[in-house]
Parts: C-alpha cells; structure tokens; sequence
C-alpha cells in the first residue's frame, strides 16, 4: 500500500501525464534495482509511471534522448514490417507540455504505456521461453544494426568497461569507507584471481576487432516482455541503458540470469548451477537471428562474455556493499553480498563448464551454416 502523503504526491506527477480525475489505481512496482515503478490504471489503458534514480542516472534527459531516438527508429521498422507499433516497442507517453520528463521537487518522472496482455517474467521456466528471449535480444542487436550509435549519450559512463570498475573496486577497497572490506576477503580475492580476463572485450572493442553497436545493457530475461497468448517474445523493456556497447554485453547479462538453476541472490551457493539446456537453446535463437551481423570475433567471444559479464556484476555488487548499500535497492542488510556471492559462484560454474558450452556453441554453428572463419578459442 502507498501511505497517503506518497499518493499525493504520485497523484500531482501522474497529473501531468494523464487526466487525474480519471486514475482509477495507482500501485507499486518491484523488481528493478534502480528506479521506483507505479502503475496508473486508468479506465481506457494502463501507464508506467517511473521516478528515474538520478544518483545511478545523473542525466536523466540524456536517458530519455537515448530511449527516445532509439524507440523511435525501432518504431518506424515495426510499422514498416506490419507489426503493431502499440506492442513491438516502447511507447514514452509526453506531459502536458509534450516533454518527455516531468520534475517535481528535484525528482524526475517519465511515463511510458503499459503493453497489456504479456508478462515479464522474473524466472525462465523453459528452454523454449528462454529461447524467445535469446531470439528477441537478437532481433533488436538487428534492428538497431543501421542506427549510428554515436547519436547515444552515454548516461552511465564505462557501464560494461570491466576493467575501468575493477580500478574504481580497488580504489574504493582501499578506503573501505564503512569497515566491510575484512568481511569481503574472500570474495576480493575470487575476483583478483580473474583480472586477467576482465579486459578481454573492451580490448577488442579497442582495436575494432569488436564492433562497437547499440547494446541495451540490460538485458536480464525479465526486461524482456513474453506475449500472454502466443508465448512469443514482443519486445524489450527497461531501455534506460541503451547506449554505444557490444552485443557480447547484451548475450552473456542474459545467460548469466536465464541460464542459472538459482535466483540472482540466492544463498545457498549449492543450488547454483549451469542449466546447458537453457544456454543452448538461448544461443541457437540469438545466433539464428544474428546470423549475417555477428563477426567472428564476436562469436569467439560468445562463452568470455558469459564469465566477464557475471564477473563484472559480482563486482559492482560487491563494491556497492563495500561503499556502504548506495547504488542498488537492497531488502536486507547483506544482500549486495549475498548477490555478489552468488554470481560468484556462477562464474565458477562456467568456468567448470567451459568445454562444454564451447561445444554447443560448435554445434550450434554447424547446424547453422556459419563459415570456416567462425573459430572458437583453441580451434
Ligand atoms: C540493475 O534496475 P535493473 O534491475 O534493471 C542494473 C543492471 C544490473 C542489474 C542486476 C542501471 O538493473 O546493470 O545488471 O541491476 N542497472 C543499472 O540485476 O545499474
Ligand atoms: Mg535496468
């Protein structure tokens, strides 16, 4: 339940975006780290009324520039392709004054249209939902594949630079601001141990072995929205972090979530394992669907981007119960360890499972017709 002075206060924001004399509901939304997320039901549609965190976002304009521009080219292929342009993307929903944030008392708010009739589900219980998952963050790699990238700002600077937050995690290690760091031993150690792998994509990025190319940053399976009826994947969701990146990011933050047995803060380290058959059935869709885009280096990087990706999140998780809980919303008092931990151990996990993934990502691209030049590590 919101108290009263919240809903007042959410009412005046909501004002500004739809007639408010006509909200039937206002409720609360929980699932991102981040932002705070309402839904307004009014009797013809629904809303998503978000407050964007200007600590994590410290320009929220260029947030909504980025999911402005980007919606707006996805639409213009949606329509083009006969899809329904209400459905297969994001539709921001202008105030009053047709801008695209409204601010109240230092707070920034946005409204975007609540798609109905789909879900984002925060478990995959399925390869074959997985899969849809793997296919749509494919189709959006593609559809944002003409689009210059260097119209994006970049709102959240070096965001999947591994190596530019592992120098910030040691920086902040040593000022141990709130006395956490003997506590988090263990874990500093399972990451110094892997610093030599953390640069392995940015270096190619580098020397433009790697293409730089839009990434949505975010792509856990729950910011990807599934069709009620058909079971099909519509669209992605949660498009704050657009921004110039790899595809590699977008492909190994999916399967770091979709392709474990256990939660994303899961305590018990025993439960947490490499589900193969959801990993195989997310990289045969997403390949499928990147098939004349992705460079060899890339899909040579296909199992790295799982390790460093997992890896660089257990970092941040870390470094965020280091500096004292400030970045992302915690529920108890040690969950940014408790995530940390357990990413920990899924990057372990893969790491056991090295050969095998590499082994179905061969597989995958025989059956798929990929060229001789498309080599994995150690072919
Ligand atoms: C944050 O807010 P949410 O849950 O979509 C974070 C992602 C992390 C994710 C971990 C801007 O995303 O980078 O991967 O938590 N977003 C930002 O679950 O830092
Ligand atoms: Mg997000």
């Amino acid at each position: 339940m919101i108290d009263g002075e919240r809903l007042a206060e959410l009412r005046k924001v909501a004002a500004e975006f739809v007639n408010v004399d006509k909200i039937v509901e206002i409720r609360e939304l929980n699932g991102g780290h981040i932002n705070s997320t309402y839904l307004i039901t009014m009797p013809e549609a629904l809303y998503i009324l978000q407050r964007i965190n200007n600590f994590v976002f410290p320009s929220p304009f260029g947030v909504m520039h980025n999911i402005t521009q980007v919606t707006e080219f996805i639409r213009k292929k949606v329509i083009y392709e006969g899809k329904d342009p209400n459905r297969a993307v994001l539709n921001v929903v202008k105030s009053r004054y047709d801008q695209d944030i409204v601010i109240r008392n230092d707070n920034y708010w946005r409204c975007l249209q609540y798609i109905d009739g789909a879900t984002a589900y925060q478990n995959v219980d399925t390869p074959e939902m997985f899969a849809e998952i793997g296919r749509a963050i494919g189709e959006f790699q593609c559809m944002l594949a003409g689009f210059h990238t260097r119209v994006l700002d970049e709102t959240i600077i070096h965001f999947h630079d591994t190596p530019y937050r592992y120098r910030h995690f040691l920086d902040d290690i040593k000022i141990d601001r709130v006395e956490r760091v003997e506590e988090c031993k263990k874990e500093i150690r399972a990451i110094r141990d892997r610093v030599s792998i953390m640069n392995w994509i940015m270096l190619r990025i580098d020397d433009k072995s790697i293409p730089r190319r839009v990434a949505h940053n975010d792509t856990k399976p729950s910011n990807v929205l599934i069709d009620d009826k058909t079971g099909k994947a519509i669209c992605l969701i949660d498009l704050d972090t657009v921004m110039r990146g790899s595809l590699l990011f977008d492909f190994g933050d999916a399967i770091r979530i979709g392709a474990c047995t256990a939660d994303e803060d899961e305590v018990d380290l025993s439960k947490v394992h490499v589900r193969l058959d959801f990993f195989e059935a997310f990289t045969r869709a997403f390949l499928k669907e990147v098939k004349n885009l992705i460079v060899p280096e890339e899909v040579r990087g296909l199992y790295k981007s799982c390790q460093i990706i997992a890896l660089e999140i257990a970092m941040r998780f870390l470094n965020d119960y280091i500096n004292g809980d400030e970045y992302f919303k915690i529920a108890r008092p040690k969950h940014n360890l408790d995530r940390a931990r357990c990413q920990l151990q899924f990057v372990k996990e893969l790491e056991k499972n090295e050969q095998a993934i590499n082994k179905i990502i061969r597989n995958i691209l025989d059956e798929l017709d990929f060229g001789p030049e498309y080599t994995l590590e150690g072919e």
